[in-house]
């Protein structure tokens, strides 16, 4: 206790915690806020964090065969651990960029061995199951998680549903007794900062489990819509959760993607007018490789005006949309008769269409009501209505189908506000069907094995969401 005390003094001296009003990057005014990067700085201090996370280690009678931490923060912290204890560790890589050329975890890799990850501070506890779940790709096991400072908003109750248990040195609330306890903060502040947790649990569990049955089940799920019932029958038999959003400016290069990445997906979205060399001939290729591969097309074309207007839009132009997609998706500010527009063209050629509940865009305005119209609109169009481009599932009926764009194998984002999360995010947490991935694959040195890596990420998600546990990798 009095080592303890010790150092949330010393951490309270050098500033790597400080009180006032802090935004933090989810937007929320915090009481509190931490800057542990900067312990660094204090090398009595970090060996004595990294002292302490070991020691928690191992009275919480933690066993483990590596030691991984969190990068960047705790990456220091590790290694000193490692050093110390004459322990192998392992370093995530953190950069998204060119995967396909890199390792995601550097050092020895045994499969079937457990890492155990250390971390500086947890607030949802969604660093750590990013590093967990890269760990877990690589066959390693992840049962426990050893922090400095647990903000009590969740992440603790999150990790655990995860299966991972977390073992901290402090809460924040134990922090704020030994502080006050040695003068080093007033009573307000005390308050200020319990308020805070108590108003931000940032993660509460589902209110009830999203009753999801297999996508074998749902495509004859009742008042299933042709098309979505197709795409779950081609999702179960090839084994994909992956649409493959190619997004290139060039038609030969489109073609064979379509070729190539094919197999490993169960749908290609365009967007058709971003091609420099259109044709004709380009949309009937494409139909024959989605026949021969067993894929849908969906042009990702978001109609957005009245409904005569989207109505020429969808079938004539240049591009003839309803001549080759299967799907499209519309926005949901004009009012329903964007979708009765469509519907009149898309209707009699059994066409299906998306509607955009949520997007993936930092601000984005498609939120609360909004997303409620967009369920709402959808639940009148049934005949024509799919589902939904969303961040999760907004609805239970197994017979609407749920895309999420903005993902990556690791979450972050692009300099336009582009939002990712990962795989698991999304179709475990978040609950939703598809993952629809751009610049994850294209941007990778070997496209096809980085589809294929998606692919599995995608599948194995949707396999534990289902509670199955994988058996093979
Ligand atoms: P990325 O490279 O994986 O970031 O590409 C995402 C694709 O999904 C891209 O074609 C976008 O136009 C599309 N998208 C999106 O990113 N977010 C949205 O909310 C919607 C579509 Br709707």
């Amino acid at each position: 206790m009095e080592s303890l005390r010790n150092l949330a003094e010393r951490l309270h001296d050098v500033q790597a915690l400080k009180f006032g009003s802090y935004v933090l990057k989810s937007g929320v005014t915090s009481p509190v806020y931490f800057d542990l990067r900067m312990i660094v700085s204090h090398p009595s201090l970090l060996n004595q964090v990294a002292d302490v996370l070991y020691q928690r280690a191992h009275n919480g009678r933690v066993s483990f065969d590596a030691v991984c931490g969190v990068p960047y923060t705790a990456l220091p912290i590790a290694t000193i651990i490692c050093s110390q204890h004459q322990l192998p560790m392992l370093i995530r890589r953190k950069e998204a960029k060119d995967y396909g050329t890199k390792r995601q975890v550097e050092g020895t890799i045994t499969p079937g061995e457990t890492c155990l990850i250390i971390e500086d501070v947890v607030t949802s506890g969604s660093s750590i199951l990013e590093t967990a779940e890269v760990l877990q790709r690589e066959g390693l096991r992840v049962t426990d998680a050893i922090v400095l400072v647990d903000r009590e908003q969740g992440g603790k109750e999150r990790l655990a549903q995860c299966g991972i248990q977390l073992h901290s040195v402090f809460t924040l609330s134990q922090l704020m007794d030994i502080l006050r306890s040695v003068g080093a903060v007033g009573s307000e502040t005390v308050s200020n900062v319990e308020q805070f947790i108590q108003e931000n649990q940032v993660w509460a569990p589902a209110p009830d489990p999203i009753p999801i049955s297999d996508f074998p089940q749902r495509a004859h799920a009742p008042g299933v819509h042709p098309v979505a019932s197709r795409l779950f029958d081609i999702m179960a038999r090839k084994e994909t959760n992956l649409c493959l959003s190619a997004d290139v400016t060039d038609a030969f290069e489109l073609l064979q993607l379509a070729a190539d990445l094919g197999p490993s997906i169960c749908m290609l979205k365009t967007h058709i007018d971003i091609l420099r060399d259109f044709t004709p001939k380009v949309a009937s290729e494409l139909r024959v490789l989605a026949e021969q591969h067993q894929f849908l097309l969906f042009e990702d074309r978001k109609f957005a005006d009245i409904g005569t207007t989207v109505k020429h839009q969808y079938e004539g132009g240049i591009y003839r949309i309803s001549s080759w997609s299967d799907v499209v998706n519309a926005h949901v500010v004009p009012g329903p008769g964007v979708v009765k527009g469509l519907q009149q063209v898309g209707g009699p050629l059994n066409r299906g269409c998306l509607l955009i509940a949520e997007m993936s865009s930092e601000g984005t305005l498609a939120t609360g009501d909004y997303t409620k119209a967009a369920v709402q609109m959808a639940e009148q169009h049934r005949d024509f209505v799919i589902g939904f481009i969303s961040g999760r599932r907004v609805v239970k009926d197994p017979a609407m189908v749920h895309l999420t764009p903005g993902v990556q194998i690791q979450a972050g984002g692009d300099d336009l506000g582009q939002q990712y999360q990962t795989p698991y995010e999304v179709i475990v947490n978040k609950g939703s069907d598809i993952i629809i991935v751009g610049r994850g694959i294209l941007s990778a040195a070997n496209r096809l094995e980085a589809a294929e890596m998606y692919r599995k990420a995608g599948w194995e998600a949707y396999l534990t969401a289902m509670g199955n546990v994988k058996v093979e990798k």
